[in-house]
């Protein structure tokens, strides 16, 4: 295929836009983050039901290469690279890693993941976002959970392009931590499935963030959980 320079450059900055998720705190890019399937292109998700949806990664089966030290109730930074370039909210969920895996050998399959933070947007003459623009996302890591290995995962859905199925973007990356100090009385109401949690038609992911602006806005997936 043969490129005109306008293509190419247009190809640039739509790249541009996109992002990845590929590590937390002050670690190297995909160290405690399993690689994504866009660590190089920074493309998103699109397709809900995709088993893609999960942790988006590269090599399924593989893992990290090594899975982060943290204590419950400690704030860990999620970082964006190169940054949350779309309008949309930002989601974090959980999920323990079973007896008999390990959070480099668990694929996080089943109803298995509870949300622990939800971004809302504030409203006004446009919807606007506090992660917008974003280089780093601050997630607490509940207090109240046992101790022993989890997986995180981070997603940011980009809502620019929304207004029809299907064009909503899912960024998303899953990092293996191993959880200390935590109380142990961690009981979330809600457990669910990635793929299996939203559907293309959910208020929330098929959506028109700017024509009528919107007065509310109702997030896919479960409530947040608490301790
Ligand atoms: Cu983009």
């Amino acid at each position: 295929m043969k490129l005109t320079l306008a293509t190419a450059v247009l190809a640039a900055a739509v790249a541009e836009a996109h992002y990845t998720f590929p590590s937390v705190d002050s670690s190297a890019d995909w160290q405690y983050v399993r690689t994504t399937t866009n660590y190089q292109s920074n493309g998103p998700v699109t397709d809900v039901t995709s088993d893609q949806i999960r942790c988006y990664e590269r090599d399924p089966g593989t893992g990290a290469p090594e899975t982060y030290a943290v204590t419950a109730g400690k704030v860990l930074n999620y970082n964006a690279k190169a940054s949350v370039s779309h309008p949309g909210p930002m989601a974090f969920y959980i999920a323990k890693v079973p007896e008999g895996e390990t959070a480099a050998t668990w694929d996080g399959s089943g109803q298995v993941w509870s949300k622990i933070y939800q971004e809302m947007p504030q409203f006004g003459a446009s919807m606007t976002w506090s992660s917008d623009g974003a280089k780093s996302i601050p997630v607490t890591i509940p207090s109240c959970l046992s101790d022993g290995e989890y997986l995180l995962r981070v997603e940011h859905i980009a809502l620019h392009s929304a207004g029809s199925a299907g064009g909503a973007q899912f960024y998303l990356s899953c990092a293996q931590l191993s959880v200390s100090g935590g109380s142990g009385t961690w009981s979330p109401k809600s457990k669910v499935a990635f793929p299996g949690a939203y559907s293309a038609t959910d208020p929330g992911i098929l959506i028109n963030i700017y024509y009528p602006v919107p007065t509310s806005y109702t997030p896919p997936g479960p409530a947040v959980e608490s301790c």
